[in-house]
């Protein structure tokens, strides 16, 4: 299998890219993010719960996010591989990963880290706020509470994978296409 982590801060492109990836690799595309949205939208009880968190900035906590990510993987036994978009975001999530995917005898086999300025985030969230519809993109205080988050609780997740060697770091800003060339670049020298 393929399994790939794309990672990075809040609006560092993980969901423009991952579009493109899952097509190109043949994928399974699981952003939590979307699977979140997605139960906000059917007014689920996990759905209500989280937008709590989401509205504020703040990540969802651990056990739900999880709890999530591991129906998604059991409810798609036969794809050649998972983009996880978004997750993991804490070392816990990180090592609950691992242990789902030993469970399938497989492994993540790199880690695409995304590195884009503060400045260039906030301003890319806020602009998408205009039109997404979505909460979390339109308030500058929400906005700057999760790149925070990111900083406090996410950033780290990337050292927990460079001690086994994945993580590869690519330059967020730039075209679409130019970001996206440069991560099938490096995924295509280690696969
Ligand atoms: P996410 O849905 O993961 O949202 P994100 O980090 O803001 O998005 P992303 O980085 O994918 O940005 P995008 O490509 O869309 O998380 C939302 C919330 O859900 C979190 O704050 C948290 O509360 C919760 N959550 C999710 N996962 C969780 C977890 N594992 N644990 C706990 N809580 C969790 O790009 C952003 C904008 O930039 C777009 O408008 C795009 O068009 C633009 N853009 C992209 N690439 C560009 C480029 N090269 N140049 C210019 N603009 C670009």
């Amino acid at each position: 299998m393929l399994n790939l982590i794309l990672f990075g801060p809040p609006g560092s492109g993980k969901g423009t890219q991952s579009e493109k990836l899952i097509v190109k690799y043949g994928l399974k595309h699981l952003s939590t993010g979307d699977l979140l949205r997605s139960e906000i939208a059917q007014q689920s009880q996990l759905g209500m719960e989280a937008k709590n968190f989401m509205d504020k900035g703040q990540l969802v906590p651990d056990e739900v996010v999880i709890g999530m990510i591991r129906s998604a993987i059991e409810n798609n036994p036969t794809v050649k591989g998972f983009l996880f978009d978004g997750f993991p975001r804490t070392s816990a999530q990180a090592a609950a990963l691992d242990e789902l995917m030993e469970l399938k005898n497989t492994s993540i086999k790199i880690m695409l880290a995304m590195e884009v300025g503060e400045k260039e985030l906030m301003s890319r969230l806020l602009k998408r706020g205009e039109t997404s519809g979505r909460s979390d993109d339109t308030n500058e205080e929400v906005v700057k509470a999760r790149i925070i988050e990111y900083h406090n609780k996410t950033a780290a997740v990337a050292d927990y994978y460079k001690q086994f060697n994945k993580v590869v770091t690519i330059k967020g800003e730039g075209t679409v296409e130019d970001i996206f060339n440069a991560l099938c670049n490096e995924i295509d020298l280690k696969v």
